[in-house]
């Protein structure tokens, strides 16, 4: 296939912020009284904030009211854009950062498509402010995967069509996001065991390979 553009998950694809997410929902739980250990986490990758929490919840036996969830969000968020700040250039892998640069000087167009409203910092942190042609994240979708908004999205701030666009996850909803979409994918990590992938990669290098 001859792609134009491609669209990359943020995190679990160009960086690893598993581990803050965690820290961050870990201390919000314990705050609570509720258990939540990784294997409760490993079914957050790619989800949105509001369908994180509810998950965390099927621990717990009090009825939140709509009020109390807003404000246990934005306890984890807070705790989660502090650690953030831990976060440096040295966090983007020397694959990840060669590999994008291969690809841009192919003449294709990169994009993010995540559904973290943290994106832009994550990148900012990232030493990757102004690299992308455009981002498309958690700031501008009313649905998150496995709704595909947040790759057409993308593909129209590239002004592409999705068949144009090659879309990167490490996320089942996200594979399901960019096939509903109309978008073929390249998975990583469980996205790549996943039967609805179009291209199974064992690392983000493999795309030079595919594009
Ligand atoms: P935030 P991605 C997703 O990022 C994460 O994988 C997921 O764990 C997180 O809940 C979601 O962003 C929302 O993040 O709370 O920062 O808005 O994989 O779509 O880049
Ligand atoms: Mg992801």
């Amino acid at each position: 296939m001859n792609y134009q553009a491609v669209i990359f998950d943020l995190d679990g694809v160009i960086c690893f912020t598993d581990r803050y997410h965690y820290q961050a929902w870990k201390s919000m739980a314990d705050s609570m009284g509720i258990y939540f250990d990784e294997t409760i986490n490993n079914r957050l990758r790619g989800v949105s904030r509001a369908e994180s929490l509810e998950i965390i919840l099927e621990r717990c036996d009090k009825v939140l009211s709509a009020e109390e969830k807003q404000a246990l969000m934005e306890q984890k968020n807070s705790t989660y854009v502090e650690l953030l700040g831990q976060m440096t250039k040295k966090d983007l892998s020397a694959e990840v950062k060669e590999t994008l640069d291969a690809l841009r000087a192919k003449g294709l167009k990169l994009a993010i498509g995540s559904s973290s409203k943290n994106a832009k910092l994550i990148l900012e942190r990232l030493g990757l402010k102004d690299y992308f042609d455009a981002v498309s994240d958690g700031t501008n979708i009313t649905k998150s995967k496995p709704d595909p908004e947040v790759f057409v999205k993308a593909a129209e701030f590239l002004h592409m069509a999705p068949a144009d666009c090659l879309v990167v996850e490490d996320a089942r909803a996200g594979v399901d996001a960019a096939k509903a979409g109309g978008f073929d994918s390249a998975g990583l990590g469980e996205a790549a065991a996943y039967e609805a992938v179009t291209y199974a990669m064992s690392s983000f290098g493999d795309l030079k390979g595919i594009v």
